[in-house]
């Protein structure tokens, strides 16, 4: 991503609370455009830091939910896919993170946050493939509570292990 002109993101900002099961939903699809996410998940998080790097946050409502106790509401009347982050805009709703990274940037005022030379861009991409393989490799087991296998742990220090140093995270 290029530099974000300003300090955007260092915005104070009171957090909502996460909503659960008891909890009433916003008005969904009055006009006001919600970023949907859970505060620990980290795919949401991309989404989150896009929104308050472009300096969104009295644009992009933040409603937080809570994925120990989801409300049926988020699945039933905001997003049938049922995950975190979903994106409210323009009476639709969008998800999947790395989606909501080039559609934020590309719809909503702010700095522009990816390089709009091809060959950077075709950088950035790969940037995220394997930024998006690493999260989901080491999130899955931890969600599931599975151990991490020796196959994916040799894999997971291939990916910290500098190529110009011994002595990266790896060792
Ligand atoms: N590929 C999706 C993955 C999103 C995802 O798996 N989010 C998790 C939380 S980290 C989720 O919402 N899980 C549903 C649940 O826990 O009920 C993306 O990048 O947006």
């Amino acid at each position: 991503m290029a530099a974000a002109a300003g300090p955007s993101s260092s915005v104070k900002e009171t957090l909502p609370p996460a909503l659960g099961s008891t909890s009433q939903p916003p008005p969904v699809f009055d006009g006001t455009t919600r970023l949907y996410i859970c505060y620990f998940c980290p795919f949401a998080q991309r989404a989150w830091v896009t929104r308050n790097l472009k300096g969104l946050q009295d644009k992009m409502e933040l409603v937080a939910i809570d994925l120990q106790d989801k409300p049926a509401w988020y699945k039933d009347k905001v997003y049938a896919q049922g995950t975190v982050p979903s994106l409210e805009h323009d009476s639709e709703v969008r998800g999947e993170s790395l989606d909501l990274i080039r559609y934020i940037d590309s719809n909503f005022d702010g700095p522009a946050l990816l390089p709009e030379d091809a060959a950077k861009r075709q950088f950035a991409d790969e940037l995220f493939a394997s930024a998006n393989a690493f999260t989901k490799a080491l999130y899955s087991p931890l969600l599931s509570h599975a151990a991490v296998s020796d196959e994916l742990r040799l894999w997971i220090n291939s990916k910290l292990t500098y190529p110009s140093s011994t002595t990266g995270p790896s060792s």
